[in-house]
């Protein structure tokens, strides 16, 4: 069929590029994609400063195989990594190896038994917040309490050893939560994540993740998506009798205008964080505000390193950095947030380590994450380099010589984004603030009391999948439910469930 109802959607991430090319596909004839970036990917970003190897600055694995659309999107297009053997795989507590080296602030080497008795008690705890097994008496608790009520009572705390790797798994953990720090997340309302089943790293191939955006791109025509157009407000709820043709009207900062039937707003919650409640003309719903301002949405940063020789033994697949004192240490967290700032002096102590990096011999790429990864994008790369490198000479004892470049991503200073992705604060019922985000407007009470026309503003994006929230399959998931809906509009077809 040729549908000829106008769709703009706002964003070309991974949800905003599948709702397009799903809607082409369907038959819709006029839809507009617009991107405020210079570039369509959005949070996936893949580079090549290096020579001709990728160096993804955004999201690097695909999650799970079975029922992952994206994974399969991949296989059938032969972008996944043939030799699975060879790809990056980052360090956390549920996949550590012994070829991991772990270092204490002294420049002592951990070995691989008291690091992995540590590691795998502490994977075990967390499966049982993600697989909604807790107690009741932990379902008010953040996550950062719950673990250290738990470990208190293992026999791997009497250990001072001990104690350190466990408040590295926590550091650690907070790059797959986006947070500040676990004292920040929900324990009980992970439960809700669906960790999909095969490998947690899939890697993709030599086009890296932009060859997954790429096949979707090629589904829309030229010059259906418009980059560095950053849409301004958008005005819904427009009437026929006071000559607007369409119901909504997108404006873009430099002036230009563009009406539709249907927008679909899949910027990050980052930025709905910042600028939802001048953007839309009527204001939003209040369980939309709600929504956008109870869901957390943290910062996730890398470092890349790149040196001219390699000065780490074959064997090692990173290295990991256990503070005397860290930044989840939960005293030293409660001191440092009494104290204001006191933590930004120490922003490096959110470093957890270097893992190594497939295709790229001589690479490092360090993880920092909350606020100390928004402090330090604020410092000259350099700098960040110079810290870096002191901090492998200091723990390790190692020979390590100055690097020869120093890339690091900034997610949080990224005026489009505003951070990494979402996690649930304490407190907060995650389920119904996913669903408020991804409900359309007018909400169905709205719609009753006028003649609205329907579905005039959808949202999709990573923030508003109830389970795949975080991730690529999410965003291209939520991007599919609401071409869908409208798909559905205009075929008539009883619309399915939309979660
Ligand atoms: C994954 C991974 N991965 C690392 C890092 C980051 C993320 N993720 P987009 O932002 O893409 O698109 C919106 C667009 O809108 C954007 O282009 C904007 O410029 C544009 N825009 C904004 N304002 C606008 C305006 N006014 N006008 C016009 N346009 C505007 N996910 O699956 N595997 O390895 C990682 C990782 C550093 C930053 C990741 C990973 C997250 C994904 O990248 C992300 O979800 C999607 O790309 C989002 O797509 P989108 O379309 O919604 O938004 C709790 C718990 C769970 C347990 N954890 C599970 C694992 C969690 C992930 N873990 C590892 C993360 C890594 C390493």
């Amino acid at each position: 069929p040729h549908i000829a109802a106008r769709v703009v959607v706002v964003g070309a991430g991974l949800a905003g590029l599948s709702a397009a090319s799903t809607l082409v596909k369907a038959g819709f004839q006029h839809i507009q994609v617009l991107e405020a970036m210079g570039r369509p990917g959005g949070r996936i970003y893949t580079t090549r400063p290096f020579g001709q190897n990728v160096i993804e600055l955004g999201a690097n694995w695909i999650h799970g195989q079975e029922a992952n659309p994206l994974f399969l999107l991949a296989q059938e297009r032969g972008l996944l990594l043939e030799e699975r053997g060879s790809a990056s795989i980052m360090c956390l507590p549920g996949s550590v190896t012994p070829r991991d080296y772990f270092f204490r602030e002294s420049g002592r080497q951990l070995t691989v038994d008291e690091v992995e008795q540590v590691c795998s008690f502490f994977s075990g705890l967390t499966s049982r917040a993600f697989g909604s097994e807790l107690e009741p008496r932990h379902s008010s608790q953040s996550l950062g309490g719950y673990l250290d009520e738990e470990f208190a009572q293992s026999p791997l705390a009497a250990s001072e050893d001990g104690q350190r790797v466990f408040e590295w798994c926590k550091r650690s953990e907070c790059t797959d939560e986006a947070s500040s720090s676990l004292y920040e997340v929900s324990a009980s309302q992970l439960g809700h994540y669906v960790a999909l089943e095969g490998g947690f790293f899939n890697s993709l191939g030599p086009g890296g993740y932009q060859a997954l955006a790429d096949t979707l791109l090629d589904n829309l025509q030229p010059g259906a998506v418009l980059c560095d157009r950053p849409v301004h407000s958008i005005h819904w709820g427009l009437q026929e009798e006071k000559n607007h043709t369409h119901p909504v009207r997108v404006l873009c900062k430099g002036g230009q205008c563009f009406t539709a039937d249907h927008v679909i707003v899949t910027v990050p919650l980052g930025f709905l964080k910042e600028n939802a409640a001048a953007m839309f003309e009527p204001a939003l719903p209040k369980s939309k505000a709600d929504a956008i301002e109870r869901l957390g949405f943290g910062t996730v940063d890398k470092i890349y390193l790149r040196f001219e020789d390699r000065f780490w033994p074959h064997d090692c697949a990173g290295i990991q950095l256990v503070w005397d004192a860290g930044p989840e240490d939960e005293e030293v967290y409660q001191h440092s947030r009494s104290e204001g700032g006191a933590w930004r002096d120490m922003w490096y102590k959110k470093i957890c380590g270097f893992d190594t990096v497939a295709r790229h011999p001589t690479v490092l790429c360090g993880w920092i994450t909350g606020r100390e990864a928004q402090h330090m994008e604020s410092l000259e790369e350099k700098m960040v380099g110079e810290v870096c490198v002191r901090l492998l000479r200091s723990f390790t004892g190692w020979s390590v010589p100055e690097p020869a470049q120093v890339l690091m991503s900034k997610w949080g200073s990224e005026l489009f984004v505003r951070g990494s992705y979402t996690y649930p604060p304490p407190g907060v019922d995650a389920v119904r603030e996913h669903t408020a985000l991804a409900a359309p407007l007018p909400l169905p009470c709205e719609a009753g009391h006028s003649q609205a026309k329907p579905l005039q503003v959808l949202f999709a994006g990573e923030a508003t999948h109830v389970s795949f929230y975080t991730t690529t399959h999410g965003a291209y998931m939520t991007g599919i439910r609401e071409a869908q809906r409208l798909i559905d509009l205009y075929t008539e077809k009883e619309p399915d469930s939309y979660n």
